[in-house]
């Protein structure tokens, strides 16, 4: 057996068992490793943003690592955008990365590069491979570092004879340890905060403020549960990676996009509870608004940090508060009536939130058209909702490929902005290849709207024609319908609510990889 062969046997019994890979030639022992080995499966993106988003989709939803396969520094870099939202989505991703043969870096041939130098700021932990022996234990390492408190990336650069040449077999997997517990005193102290807001009352100044895994179904329910006998606010961050909501999940505000917004919400809390999820900043400097966005005079209490075992906080928390069997109102199902009419993002929300069925995955990066959506969906049957954790746009169509191979079962629901879709488009070629059930509603606005509104909030009300030029995407006007064919997924285009409803219900109705191109 070679390295390669001994990387991917070892893989696997670790449990992995999807590679997104945009191989070449300095990674062909380890695709050839991968026919050689069963129980795992060899995805092809035709771009290395797709492979790296798609692991991340595949990570938040199977809470354990894809593997992707890139070619050396410039096919890893063509990936590094969304391993910079799976590191905010703190997703577990293992990134292999083929380099030329340990002798031939000394020739400098052209597609050498300074690989970990491109891998380090999105990678917590890194390897370059120094032998075929040692590339079963390198793996093993890297898929424990992976799963690591939550979720993180590790990046294992491998050169090419380091793969070809033999190896002894595959090494046994590394127990994961698990998360690490909060301390007493975080716990104590989050205690405290709520004692000290006293009656029901008091607890509106109280916000427990929910990120990371306590937005999942454990977490919520113990915020629900301190909630409902403290009255304090369920805060949810702006941008999560998942959180599981719907009929049944408790009801959670989720913090605003724009600083002042912020700041509105926060405004008469006394005291912020920090549950997996960090102080709220404000996610661009602006003249005359802070960074921070905590009001003056409040204070904040860390019960955990994102890494460490958010939902045993929570748990101890209901506990210390004697919240443990609390009574938690639990939301009915409640859907928006069907909207008619033109489309516009109320009416694209409503008929999404009326039509989705349970156990939907949404995938949201449809920005300015993504708001209302949310809010009318909170009584929607159970589903999970992912956002774009780290703001690097061309993250919702490999991502929602990626949620899509992770839940075979369920519906995936890429509600999709154009001109973050137009970054890794090829994700739908993925998607018809694997016959995937993933539904895009693609929302054609044929511009850059929110740069348009930026533009307009510093002031620029009437923008030249330069800046026209670079926040609109007509002339000439992309066409949906015919590019998501060419690449074998079946589209049709609407102009009002009323065909946006048929054509969805009908979408949901069949299996397989379908888009919808909204005129708004
Ligand atoms: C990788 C990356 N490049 C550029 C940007 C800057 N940017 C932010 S939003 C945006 C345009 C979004 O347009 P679209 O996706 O059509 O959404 P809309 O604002 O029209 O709703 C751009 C270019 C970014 N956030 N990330
Ligand atoms: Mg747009």
């Amino acid at each position: 057996m070679n390295g390669a062969e001994s990387l991917i046997r070892t893989a696997v019994a670790a449990g992995v068992e999807v590679c997104f890979a945009n191989p070449g030639t300095t990674e062909l022992p380890i695709v050839a490793a991968l026919d050689a080995v069963e129980g795992i499966r060899a995805v092809l993106g035709l771009f290395e943003g797709v492979c790296t988003g798609a692991a991340d989709g595949y990570g938040r939803m199977a809470d354990r690592p894809a593997i992707t396969l890139l070619h050396l520094g410039p096919g890893f870099a063509n990936g590094i955008a969304n391993l910079h939202n799976a590191r905010r989505a703190r997703s577990p991703i293992v990134n292999l990365i083929g380099d030329h043969a340990t002798w031939h870096v000394a020739a400098d041939a052209p597609l050498t590069s300074d690989i970990v130098s491109l891998a380090r700021p999105v990678s917590a932990w890194i390897r370059s491979a120094q032998s075929s022996q040692s590339l079963a234990a390198d793996i093993a390492e890297a898929i424990a570092a992976a799963g690591h408190a939550c979720g993180q990336i590790a990046t294992l650069i491998v050169p090419s004879d380091c793969q070809w040449e033999p190896a002894d077999g595959p090494a046994a997997p590394i127990r994961i340890a698990p998360g690490e517990a909060p301390p007493d005193r975080a716990i104590d102290s989050a205690g405290a905060a709520f004692r000290h807001s006293g009656s029901k009352l008091a607890g509106s100044n109280l916000a427990l403020l929910l990120g990371g895994r306590a937005l999942r179904e454990r977490g919520l329910a113990a915020a629900a549960r301190i909630a409902a006998v403290s009255g304090c606010r369920l805060l949810c961050e702006t941008f999560p990676a998942r959180v599981e909501r719907g009929a049944g999940m408790p009801a959670l505000e989720r913090l605003p996009y724009f600083p002042e917004q912020v700041l509105d919400t926060l405004g008469k809390l006394e005291t912020i509870v920090l549950a997996g999820a960090r102080e709220p900043v404000a996610f661009f400097g602006y003249p005359n608004l802070p960074s921070r966005l905590v009001p003056d005079g409040c204070r904040v209490e860390t019960l955990a940090t994102p890494e460490q075992d958010v939902v045993t906080a929570l748990e101890a928390l209901a506990e210390a508060i004697g919240a443990s069997h609390s009574q938690v109102a639990q939301a009915s199902l409640n859907r928006p009536a069907l909207p008619v009419g033109p489309l516009n993002a109320m009416t694209v929300g409503a008929a999404l939130a009326a039509l989705m069925p349970e156990g939907a995955i949404v995938m949201d990066e449809a920005a300015t058209t993504g708001l209302p959506f949310f809010m009318a969906s909170a009584g929607a049957p159970r589903h999970t909702y992912l956002a774009l954790t780290g703001g690097a746009i061309g993250q919702g169509l490999p991502c929602a490929t990626g949620a899509a191979i992770a839940c075979p079962d369920r519906r995936v629901i890429a509600f999709q902005a154009d001109g973050s879709a137009m970054y890794t488009i090829q994700a739908l070629w993925t998607q018809a290849r694997e016959r995937l059930n993933v539904t895009t509603l693609l929302c054609n606005n044929r511009s850059y709207r929110i740069l348009q509104v930026e533009l307009y909030r510093a002031g620029v009300t009437e923008p030249g024609r330069k800046a026209r030029s670079l926040t609109e995407l007509g002339n000439p006007d992309l066409d949906w319908v015919r590019m998501a064919r060419a690449m074998g997924v079946p589209a049709v285009r609407v102009e009002t609510a009323e065909s946006l409803t048929e054509n969805i219900r009908r979408a949901f109705a069949e299996p397989g990889p379908q888009l919808i191109e909204m005129m708004l």
